[in-house]
Order: structure tokens, then C-alpha cells, then sequence
């Protein structure tokens, strides 16, 4: 019985080594481990073998099978990996330097118009700020001249939160109080003057149509200095329009009331969509509103600890509100305003900063 468990055991892996693939792998498999195969011929032998005898012998087929199961297992996946290794070689060549499928990202239009507006008013010495979306009263109102009760607060339809005097930043003169505190020291101990844009999110409860949305983005300036009058204004908005749109739009100026700026104006553009003649993103007009803009309130500059009681008017400022949201539609003629909340990357992924 020993001699034929060992001639079986050679037999098996000669055959073994011989074996190249899967079909002929399950083959010597099948001779062996099957019902009619090797391992149960001897199992059969067993039975002629005296009883003593048929434990030891037992053990020794059994152990053969599990020695067999086990490199059949071992040789399979040798196989596999041979075979993978060879369809890499000889099939799946690739070319490391040719563009990949998978689409890279892109800036959204907002980013990159806010981007090169930091970068227009940078060149022109302002300092970049950001502000917080959740702001209180005190500065999205009070501070800006705008009383608890005021008819004023009416032209914000406002989300407020349930915190009390919370809400989020409806525009993003909200920073002005935080920016005037902020570089306020500098103006009067070195008399560097204030000069200042902060971008962000705003929202209000709109009826959206194709130039109001609920959630939008404004870029808010501020300059503060000694004689700042209403040409300096004019001269920073102008650049900023010819910057960003790379040549002259025709814009004009209207007057405005805004309660933090005294005399205010309303700067438009003339629509770029439609060239004025009247379209759905300009209400029919040819006139979009911009750039709100004007000088800022006395009360204020106060409110910012800029000018004291006694000398109300030592220091002058402009602000403007920009709505970037807009600025972007007529930099890369959307027509709808809602296009830039869709998240539909066909559209949003297609443009590129100049
Ligand atoms: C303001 O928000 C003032 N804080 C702007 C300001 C700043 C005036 C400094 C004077 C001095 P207004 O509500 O008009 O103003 O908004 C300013 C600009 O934001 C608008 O001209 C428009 O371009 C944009 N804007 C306003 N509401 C929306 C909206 N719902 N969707 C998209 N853009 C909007």
C-alpha cells in the first residue's frame, strides 16, 4: 500500500509540473480527486489490506488527498497570475503621457471673476478681507445707519436665524464696521489710508428669476482717507469695469438710497447680453444693476470710530457694493443667473480666467 501511495505521489507531481493552464490543471484535478478518480482507487485497495492496517494507511491517503487539494490550489493561482502578467505584456499597453479620462476640475465662473478682481484692486493697494456669513444686527443694520424699525431694512427680505439678533449676511456691507475698527488705527497714527475689498456670500429671500437668485456673491469696497470725494470713486470704478471686461462697457450712474452712503448711486451696465436692446437677464431694460456705490454716511464713519463728535467730517470715504454674481453673467454672457447654483458642470466647468 506504502509503494502505491508513493508511486501515485510521484506520478501526480510529474503531471503537475507538466501542467501549463487552467483546462489542463482541471484535468489532472479530475484524475485524481474525482469519484472514479486515483485517490479513491486506492481508498478501494484499502479495503483489501488487513484491519489492522487500515487506519495507518487510512491517514496516509487522506493526508495525500489534502496534500493534492492543496497544490492544485497553489498551481491555480500561479496560473492566474501568469496569465494576468502576460495579457498586461502583450495587450494592455498604454501610453503614460496621453490625457487621462477621468475630467480634471475646474474654478467655478464666480472664483475665478473674484479672483481677478482681488487681484485688480491688490494692484491697486487694497488690502483683501473676508467676513463671516452669520452676522448680527449691530452690523448688518445698526451700524450702517440703518435703525431697528427702519423702513431701509425692508429692501433685504432677510433669512434670520433663530439665535437671537442672528442672521445671515444679507450684503456684504455687514464687514464695513469690522474693516473701519480693524484699519482704522492705521489711518490716523501713520495716515495710511483705508483700502479695502471684501468679497462673500449673501443671502436674501428672493423671488429668483434670471438675475436674482437667494444666495449670490457680492465684492464690497471701502477707501477712507483725508479729501476723498465722489471723482475718486468714479476713477476706482471705472478702472475696476475696464480691468475685469478688458475693454470699455458703457455704464451710467443714477442716483440711489442707500442709509450708509450719502450721496449714493446706482452704477449700471449697460446689458451685454442683449447690447440694451432689452432681454430676460435685463428685464427688458438694457440696464443691469452693478455696482451700487457713494460716500459714506457720517453716522457710519462714526459707528466705525473713524471721525469723532467734534470734527465729524476729518476723514471721507466711498464704498461700493459690487454684485459679483451679476458681474460674472456679463463677463461670460449667462444668461440666467440660476445657471451658477445648478452645479451642472457642462456649463460650469467650461470657462477660464483671461
Ligand atoms: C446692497 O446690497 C448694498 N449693500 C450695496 C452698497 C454698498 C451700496 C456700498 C452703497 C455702498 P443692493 O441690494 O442693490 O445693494 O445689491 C448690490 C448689488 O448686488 C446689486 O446691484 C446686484 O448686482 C447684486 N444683487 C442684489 N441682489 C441680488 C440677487 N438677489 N441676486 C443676484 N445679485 C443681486
Amino acid at each position: 500500500m506504502k509503494e502505491m501511495i508513493k508511486k501515485q505521489k510521484e506520478l501526480f507531481y510529474q503531471k503537475l509540473r507538466e501542467v501549463n493552464d487552467i483546462n489542463s490543471l482541471e484535468a489532472l484535478r479530475l484524475d485524481f480527486l474525482s469519484k472514479k478518480g486515483q485517490i479513491s482507487a486506492l481508498m478501494k485497495e484499502l479495503s483489501k489490506i488487513p484491519n489492522e492496517k487500515k487506519k495507518e494507511y487510512g491517514q496516509m491517503i487522506n493526508s495525500f488527498k489534502q496534500e493534492l487539494s492543496d497544490q492544485f490550489e497553489g498551481r491555480k493561482e500561479e496560473i492566474l497570475n501568469l496569465q494576468e502578467k502576460l495579457m498586461i505584456e502583450n495587450t494592455e499597453s498604454y501610453d503614460e503621457s496621453l490625457p487621462t479620462k477621468n475630467p480634471c476640475g475646474s474654478y467655478h465662473p464666480i472664483t475665478l471673476v473674484q479672483r481677478e478682481l482681488e487681484d485688480i484692486f491688490e494692484s491697486m493697494g487694497f488690502d483683501v478681507e473676508d467676513y463671516n456669513e452669520i452676522v448680527d444686527d449691530y452690523h448688518c443694520f445698526e451700524a450702517l445707519n440703518i435703525p431697528r424699525f427702519h423702513p431701509a431694512r425692508d429692501m433685504q427680505d432677510t433669512y434670520y436665524l433663530t439665535t437671537p439678533n442672528q442672521l445671515l449676511k444679507s450684503h456684504t456691507s455687514a464687514a464695513q464696521n469690522a474693516i473701519l475698527r480693524k484699519y482704522g488705527p492705521a489711518l490716523k497714527e501713520s495716515g495710511r489710508p483705508i483700502r479695502a475689498v471684501f468679497p462673500g456670500r449673501c443671502f436674501r429671500n428672493e423671488a429668483i428669476d434670471a438675475s436674482h437668485e437667494n444666495t449670490f456673491f457680492q465684492m464690497e469696497g471701502i477707501m477712507v482717507d483725508k479729501d476723498i470725494s465722489i471723482s475718486n470713486l468714479i476713477f476706482f470704478m471705472k478702472t475696476m469695469l475696464s480691468e475685469v471686461f478688458g475693454r470699455e462697457v458703457t455704464v451710467r450712474l443714477r442716483p440711489g438710497f442707500f442709509p450708509f452712503v450719502e450721496p449714493g448711486f446706482e452704477l449700471d451696465i449697460k446689458c451685454l447680453i442683449c447690447g440694451g436692446e432689452g432681454c430676460s437677464s435685463c428685464k427688458n431694460s438694457g440696464w443691469l444693476e452693478l455696482c451700487p456705490c457713494g460716500m459714506i454716511h457720517p453716522n457710519v464713519l462714526k459707528h466705525g470710530g473713524i471721525n469723532s463728535e467734534e470734527d465729524p467730517f476729518e476723514y471721507t470715504g466711498f464704498a461700493f457694493g459690487l454684485g459679483l454674481t451679476r458681474l460674472a453673467m456679463m463677463k461670460y454672457g449667462v444668461r440666467d443667473i440660476r445657471a451658477f447654483n445648478s452645479g451642472d458642470l457642462g456649463t460650469l466647468s467650461q470657462f477660464v480666467s483671461r
